[in-house]
């Protein structure tokens, strides 16, 4: 029997094939001549530090955006940037339940954790995989010095941070007698021990050295002790889901001492848990103030225009994802045995730093500002 077809049926026979599968045409993922590189962002997306993984996702995001939109070309083939966000809650534990999953999702490269206590556990198992990680935030010494080298990060540390911090107490407020508080975390705890030893090497003295957690808001009875030992400042070390309360604590105490805080009692969230008695609080920040870099005014619309404020580490997420597919692009590859070796002797012009890393995976000649917060304005002080 002879088949004849006419247009309408011919467009009918088509339309079942493909219904069939046989003329699918290819999507862009499963196109030969496209590359996708999945890039995991890790931050905490719920509990009390919700707001900074989400700052720090964002700034990732926006980053894969721009990538996306220059349309790179690695090894022949266009690239395709996608983010694997997950949530670690800030708890070591679920860190490392995480990072097994990006390992077992072979993504090319992850961006975080924010917290030193969950990005530390987590090194290891990027590490026995072979998976290059650059934290954005995690400031704690220990990261980068496990002989790790896959580990980078985007920020001065806190042995920096903490000399510089030391060094204002005793230099430009020519503080005396200190007290310190920290949250018992890899972060907080790490920086106080730094802050002290600046302090006392400089001469002051600590009269007082507390403990809470990253969970606690009542601080009265901390705070009742310190304030019977008149210190001249009180240091915090942790995070601003407590430094915000705190502050307000000290005010109803009508504690009169200075009070001054490292980088994660700095963000924009600190100011609106703070009120009134964030005025006057000091805190340090890695890095020059974005406005003062180059490309920083830039960034800083562009996120405000899709995300709102800036809270902490933004830029820096922005840039970990920049400086990692910018050593993809180099080593015309996004395999990280690969690109790790290009990754560790790059300079890249970033947002936040032209970026290179000594060799543990720290950022070279990293910077850190001193800020004072007036009328609700984090303005740089030294
Ligand atoms: N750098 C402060 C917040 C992140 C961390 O190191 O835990």
């Amino acid at each position: 029997m002879r088949l004849t077809l006419n247009g309408a049926h011919a467009s009918l026979l088509v339309a079942m094939l493909v219904l069939a599968g046989c003329g699918k045409a290819p999507s862009p993922a499963a196109s030969s001549d496209t590359l996708i590189i999945r890039i995991g962002s890790v931050a905490p997306l719920t509990g009390p530090q919700a707001h900074l993984g989400r700052d720090n996702e964002n700034g990732a995001r926006l980053a894969i955006a721009d990538a996306n939109s220059q349309n790179i070309v690695i090894a022949g083939k266009k690239a395709r940037f996608e983010l694997v966000g997950e949530d670690d809650a800030a708890d070591p534990k679920t860190g490392t339940i995480v990072a097994q999953k990006l390992v077992d999702a072979k993504v090319n490269g992850v961006v975080g954790h924010l917290n030193s206590g969950t990005t530390i556990p987590a090194s290891k198992i990027y590490s026995d995989a072979g998976i290059v990680q650059i934290s954005p935030s995690a400031t704690n010494p220990k990261y980068t010095h496990q002989g790790f080298k896959t580990a980078f990060r985007v920020m001065a540390n806190d042995e920096q941070q903490g000399r510089v911090l030391g060094q204002f107490t005793t230099g430009t407020l020519k503080a005396k007698n200190v007290a310190v508080i920290d949250d018992a975390t890899a972060y907080g705890q790490g920086l106080a021990d730094e802050f002290e030893k600046e302090v006392t090497a400089d001469g002051g003295k600590i009269i007082g050295r507390e403990h809470t957690d990253d969970h606690g808001t009542d601080f009265s009875a901390i705070l009742t002790r310190i304030k019977s030992k008149k210190p001249d400042l009180i240091f915090y070390g942790g995070m601003d889901a407590q430094s915000g309360p705190m502050a307000k604590q000290i005010k109803t105490l009508k504690i009169t001492s200075a009070f001054l805080t490292g980088d994660g009692g700095c963000s924009h969230e600190f100011a609106q848990l703070a009120g009134d008695a964030a005025e006057g609080v000091y805190c340090s920040l890695p890095g020059v103030p974005l406005e003062k870099m180059p490309k920083g005014a830039d960034f800083q619309k562009r996120f405000n225009a899709q995300y709102g404020e800036i809270q902490d580490y933004a830029p820096y997420s922005y840039d970990a994802v920049g400086v990692m597919i910018a050593a993809m692009k180099a080593a015309e590859s996004a395999d990280p045995a690969k690109y790790q070796p290009v990754l560790a002797s790059i300079s890249y012009p970033g947002v936040t730093a032209n970026i290179q890393f000594d060799e543990h995976g720290d950022l070279k000649g990293g910077q850190v500002t001193l800020y004072q917060w007036r009328a609700g304005v984090k303005t740089p002080v030294q």
